[in-house]
């Protein structure tokens, strides 16, 4: 069976490029309140603090950079599909580190914070500077519609149809960076192991999905992945 590769990354892979994790101690929802500030109720009573905290953040993306671990998938990416496998990253990250350090069989799943959306009429566009609720839409003229492109609780996550139809026939699947605490993404190595794939966990210590990981490597994902990245393409092509 052609080997194929399912990935799925968590705010854990982008740790040690600066951006925030967030159920780690001193984590984001320490810190703010996600039910005022990553949902739609939150967005309709107080837009002006949804902007202030996405605005933040997008300011802090833009000063991060890639690491060792990003690269490390983006050349792995490229050495599986030489190999004639089948590959698909899927990431809970809003952030662009992935696609800076050259992935491209990206899902966002959870949407992009450097790109806006308008409520009112759906247009979507690069955004890499501050939303406010001041902004008019350029393509359907109204104020105050502009949010970030973000999958906020209770809304429905992107890509879903062709991330079930890959797990279903995938024969390798890592969680790298995430606590499997956020669904339906903590459901997805249940589904691979249904599968029968075999399934990594790349983290600092184990997650909550509850999935017996057929293998894991506890450590900073700069120094797990590089050398996860190294030996599981020679397991997965060798067989
Ligand atoms: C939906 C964008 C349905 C915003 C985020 C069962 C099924 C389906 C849904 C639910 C369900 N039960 C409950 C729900 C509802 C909810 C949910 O899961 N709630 C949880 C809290 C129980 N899910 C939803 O609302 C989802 N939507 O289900 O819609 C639907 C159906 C029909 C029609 C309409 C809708 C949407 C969820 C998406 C929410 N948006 N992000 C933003 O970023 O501001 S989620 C949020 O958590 C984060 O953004 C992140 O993407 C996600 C997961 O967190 P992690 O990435 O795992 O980060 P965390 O800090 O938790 O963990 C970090 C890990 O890294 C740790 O393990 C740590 O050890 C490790 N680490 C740290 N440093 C390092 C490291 N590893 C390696 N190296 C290091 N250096």
């Amino acid at each position: 069976m052609t080997p194929s590769l399912l990935i799925l990354t968590g705010a854990g892979i982008s740790a040690e490029s600066g951006l925030g994790t967030f159920r780690d101690t001193d984590g984001i929802w320490s810190k703010f309140d996600w039910q005022k500030l990553a949902s739609p109720d939150g967005f309709a009573d107080d837009p002006v603090a949804v902007h202030a905290f996405y605005n933040a953040r997008r300011a802090g993306l833009l000063a991060a950079r890639p690491n060792a671990a990003h690269d490390a998938l983006a050349t792995l990416e490229a050495a599986w599909v030489r190999s004639g496998g089948g590959f698909l990253l899927v990431t809970q990250n809003i952030d662009d580190l992935h696609d800076r350090a050259g992935s491209e069989r990206l899902i966002h799943m959870h949407g992009e914070l450097l790109r806006a959306r308008c409520g009112a009429c759906g247009d979507l566009r690069d955004c890499r500077a501050d939303l406010s609720i001041a902004m008019v839409c350029s393509a359907c003229g109204r104020e105050g519609g502009l949010r970030p492109h973000v999958v906020w609780f209770g809304e429905m996550p992107l890509g879903m149809e062709e991330i079930y139809d890959r797990l279903s026939s995938v024969t390798h699947f890592a969680a790298i960076g995430t606590s499997g605490s956020v669904w339906p993404a903590a459901g997805f190595a249940e589904e691979a192991g249904r599968a029968g794939a075999v399934t990594y966990e790349l983290s600092m210590e184990a997650g909550e999905s509850g999935h017996n990981f057929q293998h894991v490597l506890y450590g900073p994902a700069t120094q797990s992945v590089p050398n996860w990245c190294e030996t599981v393409i020679s397991e997965a092509f060798a067989a």
